[in-house]
């Protein structure tokens, strides 16, 4: 699929998601700045928090193949305004993390509600701390 782009914000899961996709050990590091690697760029959560940050993810998504909007299953309040996928003219999925953390599937259900709305055009749940849904996205993703 080439490179993706992880939007979300902050503590939803997007570094670690990073880790889990590649097999590294998982460790708390606060993403300072637009982390740029071979497969994935991940970005800080201040980006999607602060409105006036937009831009600065609409000018990277240049340089990516695809958008992936994470949003994290324990949190009840959705960040990405409905439509949010058309500021960008590339394909847009969804990925819900923390599944570990959220056994009633009625917050599952909300969560996949809230990025379809967003624009998601598919939706993949992962936990990166119980390794699930990780070997299904990786293969989607096409990360070696
Ligand atoms: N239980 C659980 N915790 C997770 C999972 N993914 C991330 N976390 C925790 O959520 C916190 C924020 O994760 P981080 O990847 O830094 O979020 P980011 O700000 O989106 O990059 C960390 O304490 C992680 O250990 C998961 O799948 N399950
Ligand atoms: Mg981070």
């Amino acid at each position: 699929m080439g490179k993706v782009m992880f939007v979300g914000r902050t503590g939803c899961g997007k570094t670690t998601l990073y880790q889990a996709l590649h097999n590294q050990a998982i460790d708390y590091k606060k993403t300072q700045a637009i982390d740029f690697f071979e497969d994935v760029i991940d970005t800080p959560g201040e980006y999607m928090e602060n409105v006036r940050y937009y831009r600065a993810l609409n000018v990277t998504a240049a340089d990516c193949d695809i958008i992936a909007l994470v949003h994290d299953c324990t949190n009840e309040i959705s960040i990405f305004p409905p439509e949010f996928s058309s500021m960008f003219s590339k394909p847009v999925i969804g990925i819900i993390t923390k599944i570990d953390l959220c056994d009633d599937e009625e917050s599952i259900k909300k969560a996949e509600r809230s990025l379809l709305d967003a624009g998601a055009k598919k939706i993949f749940k992962v936990s990166s701390v119980k390794n699930e849904g990780i070997e299904e996205l990786k293969k989607w993703l096409n990360i070696k």
